[in-house]
């Protein structure tokens, strides 16, 4: 059995859940923050069986897109004056980033 922690976009994630649970995979969504944009993101729990497993990425792979956002970064333009002035920067955010875990044991009570 692998863990798989998928953290993708909130614009993606009812979507991905939906998906995710048509086709009989168990998902667990956590709210979560990126620290770099310090914006909303999703992480999804997934416990699958090996078989089921590149199943499960391949539907996380359909469903996520990659997306340009934009973020702020404060800047000295201000001289002498101590004054930070913000500045738009953009950067891409991937559809995906997934860590697989192997598993070593699944309980339920
Ligand atoms: P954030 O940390 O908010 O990062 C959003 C996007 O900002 C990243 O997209 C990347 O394109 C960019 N970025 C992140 N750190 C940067 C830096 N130091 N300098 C310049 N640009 C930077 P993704 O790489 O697709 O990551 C999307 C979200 O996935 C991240 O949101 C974070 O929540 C999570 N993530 C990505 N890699 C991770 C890792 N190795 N460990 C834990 N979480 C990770």
């Amino acid at each position: 059995m692998k863990l798989i922690i998928a953290i993708v976009q909130d614009e993606d994630a009812s979507r991905l859940v939906s998906s995710l649970m048509n086709e009989g995979y168990s998902v667990t969504k956590l709210a979560t923050t990126g620290g770099f944009l310090r914006a909303g993101n999703t992480t999804l729990l997934l416990g699958v069986e090996d078989d089921r497993f590149q199943g499960a990425l391949n539907v996380i792979e359909r469903i996520c897109k990659s997306r340009k956002q934009i973020a702020t970064s404060p800047s000295p333009v201000a001289g002498t004056s101590g004054v930070y002035v913000p500045y738009p920067i953009e950067v891409m955010v991937g559809g995906a980033t997934v860590f697989v875990m192997n598993v070593e044991q699944f309980v339920k009570f």
